[in-house]
């Protein structure tokens, strides 16, 4: 394709930047619309998410498409080379998994620290609605700060966010970097010599968590100045060889990823079997235990569907390599996700 990819987007939205770094470490060229005014002659997507990407469709059109994951996998059949997916349908489970605890546990610390605090509330209040036009007058920015705080304040229970749920959350973001560091200095990427798309669903929670908010970035420059740089240089990998680069060797994984897999078991993996559960039987709450704390929230039914979508990726898998998936997860806290009791 040598057309353009157009990608809706903001600055301050973890999945556009996890898509245009993947873009970049692609190079697959694209162009970036930034905020509704130039996007008014796109189609719209099914779901009002960003980032939207745009295909070409049957009719010679554009149709929009939200939902990074999915789109990750579509990109890989339409442009070849640099992949983020392992080759070797083990690696790409441990991929999608972590991918996924980008995805969907990550954003609870990077939402949470964004509306929690006031010292946050007020920057990301100032400075997002400025994303989608820098012309606003001091009074307009005024109105949409206050706006855009009340109402992403008023979301916070959708990723669960809450008094109850603050420790566990913050305490998790903590063992997450220092995980991250401790893997680091063995691997410049999650997934090894190269990045696969976990590393980018990670970088992308991260540019917010690391770069942009004070009280998570504040943490992150004083304790582990390494994960901040690997923030920064995973932002544009355009330049990165990576021919004979090899994925992780799962057989053998390396211990500072099992760590990463032991963290992911301890907090994502109840609560997104606590959510199914929650969902299956009609429960009004999701109640459980993370880290010997309580941990509370309305039922989430779009991480629900995440987790059929991992069974799903588990149950394509041949007998041997589900073995060897087993195998990597034993321990972990990981292989509850994927139980035979639970499929
Ligand atoms: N699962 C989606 C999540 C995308 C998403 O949640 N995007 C947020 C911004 S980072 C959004 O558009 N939220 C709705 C809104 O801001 O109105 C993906 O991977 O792309």
């Amino acid at each position: 394709m040598s057309e353009l990819l157009p990608i809706r987007g903001a600055p301050g939205s973890p999945y556009t930047r996890k898509m245009l770094a993947l873009l970049r470490y692609r190079r697959i060229p694209y162009r970036y619309i930034q905020g509704a005014r130039d996007a008014t002659d796109m189609p719209q997507p099914k779901v009002s998410l960003i980032p939207i990407l745009y295909f070409p469709d049957e009719h010679g059109g554009l149709t929009a498409e939200v939902d990074s994951t999915p789109i990750i996998r579509h990109l890989e059949d339409e442009y070849p080379g640099r992949s983020v997916i392992p080759s070797d349908p083990a690696a790409a489970f441990l991929n999608y998994l972590l991918e996924d605890y980008g995805d969907e546990w990550l954003t609870k610390a990077m939402f949470h620290y964004r509306w929690h605090y006031q010292v946050d509330i007020d920057m990301a209040g100032s400075i997002l609605p400025h994303y989608h036009d820098v012309s606003l007058s001091d009074e307009q920015a005024a109105l949409r700060k206050k706006q855009f705080s009340e109402r992403q304040i008023a979301r916070l229970y959708v990723v669960g966010s809450n008094e109850t749920t603050t420790p566990v959350i913050e305490d998790s973001y903590r063992r997450y970097l220092s995980c991250l560091n401790e893997h680091l200095k063995v691997y410049p990427f999650i997934m090894g010599q190269r990045p696969g798309s976990a590393d980018f669903a990670c970088f992308g929670q991260l540019t917010q968590l690391v770069q942009f908010d004070p009280t998570p970035a504040a943490l992150a420059a004083r304790e582990f100045p390494r994960v901040h740089a690997w923030v920064s240089k995973t932002e544009d990998l355009s330049g990165l060889e990576v021919a004979n680069a090899e994925f992780v060797e799962v057989d053998q994984l390396p211990t500072t990823l099992k760590a990463l897999l032991t963290e992911v078991g301890r907090t994502y993996v109840p609560v997104m079997l606590a959510n199914a559960e929650a969902l299956d039987q009609g429960l009004e709450m999701v109640s459980t235990v993370v880290e010997g704390k309580t941990w509370e929230q309305q039922p989430f039914p779009y991480q629900g569907k995440c987790l059929q979508w991992l069974r799903v990726e588990y149950a394509r898998l041949s007998t041997d390599d589900r073995a060897r998936v087993d195998a990597l997860l034993a321990g972990t806290g990981c292989e509850t996700l994927v139980a035979p009791a639970a499929v």
